[in-house]
């Protein structure tokens, strides 16, 4: 009998949760930027192989104090992304104090009772400040690992860790799927990605993709067709950039990493519109 389960990993924003779940995989599912908040929905990424089926899921961030809408909601996803799980992995970063945020992290870890691994990630950082804090916690987690995500260090180590504490049980995906995510999100989360590592300050908290049309075209080029929103005439000017500088620019990294990836040209149809409601259709 093989084995399967569910592992969710939660911590507070930029803890490095979306860069260990791409690490666990081995592919690029979920956007990773220095920005706090840019994971905003549970991604699923499976990882399948002889002793049986892992299940990761990646959440947003816990950001403490927001109180806006978006915030509300990701907030949420955490909570009901805790439900019929195996196993959990806290994901901490030591280069950064334990304050408010860490501890309403914490505080969700008190009310969950299945198995806890706690993660201190970052281990390629020098000397992170933190480190015994979070050291200190470890007595309270059924098992310990240092990682570093970015670097791949001991992501091996981790992934046997959760195989020998995971419960036997049939697989929830076929084995050559690595995520639940479809391709159309897929491709509107990297372009938020470029939008997020390009754009300052709150612009982009404003900002939503949807991916309308992915095209094969006759001449071997891929078609695809997206619409950024944000929520203010300001914030559409600034993305457009001067004389359309920006959304060129923003446009040239999503096709270069895509090309990379799909082996294919890709002609993208970026368009920025307005629309001051999308946070609160936000599912
Ligand atoms: N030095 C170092 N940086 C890391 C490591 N893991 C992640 N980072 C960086 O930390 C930042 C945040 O990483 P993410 O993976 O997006 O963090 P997250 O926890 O998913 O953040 P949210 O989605 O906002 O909750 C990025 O700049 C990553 O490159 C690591 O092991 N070492
Ligand atoms: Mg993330």
């Amino acid at each position: 009998m093989k084995k399967s389960g569910f592992v969710v990993m939660i911590g507070r924003s930029n803890a490095g949760k979306s860069t260990l779940l791409n690490a666990l995989i081995g592919s690029k599912i979920a956007i990773t930027t220095p920005k706090p908040q840019t994971t905003r929905m549970p991604i699923h990424g499976v990882l399948t192989r002889e002793e049986g089926q892992i299940v990761f899921v990646d959440t947003p961030g816990i950001l403490k104090g927001a109180k806006d809408i978006l915030s509300k909601k990701l907030h949420e996803a955490v909570e009901s992304s805790l439900t019929d799980i195996d196993l959990v992995l806290y994901v901490t970063d030591p280069s950064r104090e334990i304050g408010d945020e860490e501890r309403a992290v914490m505080s969700i870890m008190k009310n969950i009772t299945a198995k806890k691994i706690l993660v201190i990630n970052k281990c390629d950082l020098p000397d992170p400040a933190f480190k015994d804090f979070y050291l200190d916690l470890a007595k309270e987690f059924d098992d310990m690992i240092e990682v570093s995500a970015l670097r791949g260090t001991h992501v091996e180590s981790l992934v046997k860790m959760v195989y020998k504490s995971l419960p036997e049980g049939e697989p929830f995906y076929p084995d050559y799927q690595l995520t639940n995510m479809p391709n159309k999100v897929w491709l509107a989360e990297l372009i938020r990605e470029k939008l997020f590592l390009r754009l300052r300050q709150e612009i982009p908290y404003s900002v939503h993709v949807e991916v309308t049309e992915v095209e094969e075209r006759q001449n071997g080029m891929m078609y695809i067709k997206a619409v950024v929103y944000t929520t203010e005439e300001r914030y559409q000017r600034m993305i457009i950039g001067q004389g359309g500088r920006g959304i060129k620019e923003i446009g040239q990294s999503t096709r270069n990493e895509l090309e990379g990836v799909m082996n294919q040209k890709i002609f993208l149809d970026l368009t920025v519109e307005v629309d001051s409601h999308w946070m609160s259709r936000f599912e």
